[in-house]
């Protein structure tokens, strides 16, 4: 069975505690939860990890990918908008498939997040589509090649 890591970025562990306007009102656990059923739906396996720590992320991407995951599925925080170190990291474990995921829509916010250094080394980029963006992250995974 394929393991997917699920890898949240800076201040995602504060989901559902400010700003549901831009982010709604449940958590990361209940994030994971629903992401946890996609899984078993399609039959894979998922791991997660959030960190607030650029190397912390960085470190995870290069153990993860030592351990065998078939892919990941990224959702940088705003260090999606500075980090060539979390692009080259996605590189570095290259062919491994990452699918990048934003649960607002980056390009009708502020101008600072609307270019991503890390999708470039994505195979897509779903932005905007709530959590659900999650699913159809690891849908994309699952169907890869
Ligand atoms: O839309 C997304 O998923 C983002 O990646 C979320 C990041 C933001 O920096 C990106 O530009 C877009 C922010 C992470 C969550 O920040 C929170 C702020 C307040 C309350 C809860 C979370």
């Amino acid at each position: 069975m394929k393991t997917f890591a699920i890898l949240h970025g800076p201040n995602l562990n504060r989901l559902g505690k400010r700003e549901p306007q831009i982010y709604g009102t449940a958590t990361l656990r209940d994030l994971e939860r629903l992401i946890r059923a996609e899984a078993r739906r399609l039959g894979v396996r998922v791991v997660f990890f959030q960190s607030n720590h650029e190397g912390a992320l960085i470190d995870r991407i290069h153990a993860l990918a030592d351990r065998g995951v078939a892919g990941f599925v990224v959702n940088f925080g705003a260090y999606t908008h500075t980090s060539i170190a979390l692009h080259d990291a996605l590189k570095s474990v290259a062919p491994l498939p990452a699918v990048e995921v934003h649960i607002s829509d980056i390009t009708k916010r502020e101008k600072f997040r609307r270019h991503s250094y890390t999708a470039a080394a994505c195979i897509a980029m779903i932005s905007g589509k709530g959590f659900p963006g999650y699913l159809e992250a690891l849908q994309r995974l699952a169907a890869h090649g």
